[in-house]
């Protein structure tokens, strides 16, 4: 089953908006897998963000996201990649699409409330970055049959 990594960063927690999140992706149909609230290290931060090292926003990014805590979870679904990113908005929010969380939320790039995966591959990488292979939990859900195809 296709996962993704979903942050709410530090500025969702703060506002109150874990509870959104996590009801805009079970609503949809997404299944939890993991999740842990935590403060992210330094070292968590630049491997997550690696690949924005040495973009004008960087610094400001890592500042961002260890500034506080950020809920961390895994979400799996047929298409989980590409719905939960539709779910999340495009990154700026004012070209998000009207009733996306960053549309309905958000006014800022640097503060747009949460994280998703961006493709498959990466999806697996982020998993595994975040979590222990025994923090993933494996379940059936009785909804399953009426939400998953196959
Ligand atoms: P996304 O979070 O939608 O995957 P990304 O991977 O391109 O977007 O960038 C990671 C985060 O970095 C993004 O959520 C907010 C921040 N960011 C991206 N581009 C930015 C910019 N031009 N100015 C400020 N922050 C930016
Ligand atoms: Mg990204």
């Amino acid at each position: 089953m296709e996962q993704s990594l979903v942050l709410v960063k530090p500025d969702g927690v703060q506002r109150g908006l874990i509870g959104e999140v996590i009801s805009r992706l079970e609503r949809r149909g997404l299944r939890l897998v993991a999740a842990k609230f935590s403060q992210v290290s330094q070292e968590l931060a630049e491997t997550h963000y690696a690949i924005h090292q040495g973009k004008p926003f960087y610094e400001g990014l890592i500042k961002y996201i260890t500034s506080a805590p950020v809920m961390a979870m895994v979400w799996e679904g047929p298409n989980a990649v590409a719905a939960i990113r539709q779910t999340m908005g495009a990154t700026r929010p004012t070209e998000a699409a009207p009733g996306s969380l960053r549309h309905d939320f958000a006014l800022e790039v640097g503060r747009n409330l949460t994280h998703a995966s961006d493709t498959v591959e990466n999806g697996g990488k982020e998993v595994a970055l975040w979590f222990k292979p025994q923090e993933l939990v494996s379940w059936g859900r009785d909804a399953d049959k009426w939400i998953f195809e196959k």
